[in-house]
């Protein structure tokens, strides 16, 4: 008989996301959704071993708005965003999965664990880390229909490598090229400097790339966004805090002007899920010592709670 591994751990302060259950016993979730804190990337320095991110899963359940009241009122309670209670009275289990465990040993270690833990609950809602964690959560994905990504960021993220790591916070878009199963890719709200130079720039139109600068998305609005991004089929969404505006998300390392509002965002998430199947979301890159009171976790809590409600609401749990 095998020990079974421990790939992930119960979150820090011991409340789930939003007061959902925890369950770190991967192989027996019973669940429609599942939340996944993956705090550690992979470092280009030795500061990044445990960055500014690796605090920001735990932060945002800890931070929930209802988090002194003595029940999960986020769940239970009439939400506008949503017109009813986030489930919709409806037979839907949502978990906590907790964090994926790291092996400081083995930095890579915790990569491996957090495909492995993605593999067994997808679909996920993943709470990062750094923009390095979509990798091994993709890498997870179910590979037997062609998936489109869509990225909110404002970087494009197609760094070959940094300093010799491939698999890094500036690199996912770049990695998910190369999945035979990634198909069309769309990067929403791009804009300013990032670590992309001309020859990222190349690569990405050479891949076909759907490149909408945050100026554009402004000008033609989120609904024109939504109609380029063909219906049906399965979608990933990877989304960078610094995506979003720096008034809505301030918590970040390259707050840069011009971002997403938190309308279209909104307006993106219940487009989005009504399109086709949405496999996964993440949220990545929030730099808790920047916070503004609470405002960027505000933020994150309320789009989670839209992605989870509208997808409740366009019947993907219906038939399971
Ligand atoms: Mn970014």
């Amino acid at each position: 008989m095998t020990v079974k591994e421990k790939l992930t751990e119960t979150p820090r302060g011991g409340r789930g996301f939003l007061g959902f259950p925890i369950n770190t016993d991967l192989d027996n979730l019973d669940a429609h959704i599942a939340v996944l804190g993956v705090p550690y990337g992979l470092p280009y320095t030795p500061d990044d071993l445990s960055n500014d991110q690796s605090r920001a899963p735990d932060l945002l359940r800890e931070k929930a708005q209802d988090a002194g009241w003595s029940e999960p009122r986020t769940i239970k309670h009439f939400d506008w965003d949503l017109g009813g209670p986030i489930l919709d009275n409806r037979d839907v289990r949502v978990v906590d999965c907790g964090n994926v465990t790291a092996d400081f040993q083995n930095p890579r270690e915790h990569y491996r664990r957090a495909e492995a833990a993605a593999k067994k609950i997808f679909q996920s809602g993943a709470l990062g880390g750094d923009h390095g964690i979509p990798i091994p959560i993709m890498r997870a994905l179910p590979t037997d229909e062609p998936i489109t990504l869509i990225q909110i960021d404002a970087h494009m993220d197609w760094r070959d490598n940094v300093n010799g790591e491939r698999d890094g916070y500036s690199s996912p878009i770049r990695r998910a090229s190369e999945l035979p199963f990634v198909k069309d890719i769309f990067q929403i709200g791009l804009r300013g400097v990032g670590s992309g130079r001309e020859e990222e720039m190349e690569a990405a139109l050479n891949y076909g790339a759907n490149l909408i600068s945050a100026y554009e998305m402004h000008e033609i609005g989120m609904e024109a966004v939504l109609k380029r991004i063909p219906d049906g089929g399965r979608f990933y969404i990877t989304v960078d805090a610094d995506g979003m505006d720096p008034t809505v998300m301030p918590a970040v390392n390259a707050p840069t002007p011009g971002g997403l509002t938190w309308l279209q965002i909104r307006k993106f998430v219940h487009g989005i899920v009504k399109k086709g199947r949405v496999l996964g979301i993440d949220l990545v890159e929030i730099s808790p010592s920047f916070e503004k009171g609470n405002i960027t976790f505000v933020h994150a809590e309320r789009l989670l709670c839209n992605f989870i409600g509208a997808a409740v609401r366009a019947n993907y749990f219906e038939s399971e």
